[in-house]
C-alpha cells in the first residue's frame, strides 16, 4: 500500500521534499547577468548596476562590461602578489579566499563576461581593483529570507543606477564646459589659454572622459597650458597615437603609467612628431598640468592616449579666426584625419589587458 502511494504520487513527494529544503533543489539555479560599468562616448560610469543582487544558494551571477574602461570583480583581498588573479573560467565562492575575473576591457560590442557560481548563503562583497569605490554585493538567501531577484528586477535596478550617473556626469560636464576657459597675458608676448582635462571634479558616479573646452582657437605663439582636478589618470598627447604608445617603457599593462613627458625644446610645437604630456592627475608624479606653445598656424587634434578609445579627443586651431575659446560639452567623435588612430590604441589596450594584473596592482 505505501509502495503502491509512492509510485502514484512520486510528483507530489518530490515537491513535498523540495518545499522542505528551499534552496536545495526547490527551483532550477538560475544566472543573473549584472553590468560591470557602462558609459557612452566621454563618458565613463564606474559602478555596477545594480550594486547588490538577491539570488538563491546555487545561482550564478554573470557580470558583463558594456564600455571600454576597463573593470575587474574580485572578491576576497589578494594574498601576496595581486597580479595573479585567480579565477577560472566559471569559479565558485563561498566566502573565502580571493577570486577575480582580472581587468576586462569591455565595450557596446563585447560579449567578455565573468561568471561566479554561490553555493552557500551569505552576503559577499566585491569590488573593481582599478576603481576601489567601485564595490558590489551578492546577497544569497533562501525565499523566507526575502524575495531572490530575477533579471528583469535586476535590469531594472541597473538601469536606474546608469541613468542616475549618466545624469550625475552629464551634469559635471555641463558645469565643466560652461567655466570660461583663463586667458592671461604672457611675458613677452602671446596669451596663455587654461583648458581643462576632464571635470571640474572627481566624481562618485565614475569619470568624465573629455576635455574642455573640446575645441579652442588661439593665435601663433600663444601657449595653452591644460590642468586635470580629477585623481584619473590623463594624458595630452599630440601627434600619431602609435608613436606616442611607442614611448611606454617595458614591462605590464601598468607601464602605460610611467609614460614619460615627451615634448620639443622649449616647450614649442609646430605640429611635427609628437608632444605629449606625462601621465596626469592628482597624487601622479608628474602633476596636473601640461604647458605647450604653439608656433605654426593649423588644426591640431589631440587625445588622451589612456581613454581617446572613449572619444576622450579635442581640437585645438591655431591661427585661426580670432576669438576665446568656445565653451561646450558635446565630446567630438572622430576627429578629422583620426581615421585609424583609434584601432591603434583599441590594439595596445587589448595587449595591455594581458597584463592588466600588474596595472591593477599598481591603482591600489
Ligand atoms: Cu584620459
Amino acid at each position: 500500500m505505501f509502495r503502491k502511494l509512492l509510485f502514484v504520487f512520486p510528483a507530489l513527494v518530490l515537491g513535498i521534499a523540495a518545499l522542505a529544503a528551499p534552496g536545495s533543489g526547490a527551483q532550477a539555479a538560475t544566472t543573473i547577468t549584472v553590468k560591470a560599468g557602462d558609459g557612452a562616448p566621454g563618458y565613463a560610469v564606474n559602478l555596477f548596476a545594480p550594486g547588490a543582487v538577491y539570488v538563491q544558494p546555487g545561482d550564478t551571477v554573470k557580470w558583463a562590461f558594456p564600455w571600454q574602461e576597463p573593470h575587474s570583480v574580485t572578491f576576497g583581498i589578494p594574498a601576496g602578489d595581486p597580479s595573479v588573479l585567480v579565477g577560472g573560467a566559471n569559479p565558485s565562492y563561498e566566502g573565502t579566499g580571493f577570486i577575480s575575473s582580472g581587468l576586462v576591457f569591455g565595450g557596446a560590442s563585447s560579449t567578455e563576461t565573468y561568471s561566479v557560481t554561490f553555493p552557500k548563503k551569505g552576503t559577499y562583497a566585491y569590488f573593481c581593483i582599478l576603481h576601489p569605490a567601485m564595490t558590489g554585493s551578492v546577497v544569497v538567501q533562501t525565499p523566507d529570507l526575502g524575495q531572490p531577484d530575477n533579471q528583469a528586477s535586476v535590469d531594472a535596478r541597473g538601469n536606474a543606477v546608469i541613468t542616475s550617473a549618466m545624469s550625475e556626469l552629464k551634469a559635471l560636464a555641463a558645469a565643466s564646459g560652461a567655466r570660461e576657459a583663463s586667458v592671461t597675458p604672457k611675458a613677452g608676448g602671446g596669451r596663455k589659454f587654461t583648458l581643462m582635462i576632464s571635470s571640474l571634479r572627481d566624481s562618485g558616479a565614475g569619470d568624465v572622459q573629455q576635455f574642455f573646452p573640446a575645441t579652442a582657437s588661439i593665435a601663433v605663439n600663444d601657449s595653452v597650458e591644460w590642468v586635470s582636478n580629477v585623481h584619473t589618470p590623463h594624458t595630452v598627447s599630440f601627434g600619431n597615437p602609435g608613436d606616442v604608445a611607442k614611448l611606454i617603457p617595458p614591462g605590464g599593462g601598468e607601464a602605460i603609467l610611467n609614460l614619460p613627458q615627451s615634448i620639443p625644446a622649449g616647450g614649442r610645437y609646430d605640429g611635427t612628431g609628437i608632444a605629449t604630456s606625462a601621465v596626469l592627475g592628482i597624487g601622479f608624479p608628474a602633476g596636473t598640468k601640461f604647458e605647450l606653445t604653439f608656433t605654426k598656424a593649423g588644426t591640431y587634434n589631440y587625445f588622451c592616449l589612456l581613454h581617446a578609445d572613449q572619444q576622450m579627443v579635442a581640437k585645438l586651431t591655431v591661427g585661426g579666426a580670432p576669438g576665446a575659446p568656445n565653451t561646450g560639452t558635446t565630446p567630438l567623435v572622430s576627429p578629422d584625419g583620426a581615421t585609424g588612430l583609434w584601432v591603434i590604441i583599441g590594439a595596445m589596450m587589448l595587449a595591455a589587458a594581458s597584463t592588466a594584473g600588474a596595472f591593477a596592482a599598481s591603482r591600489r
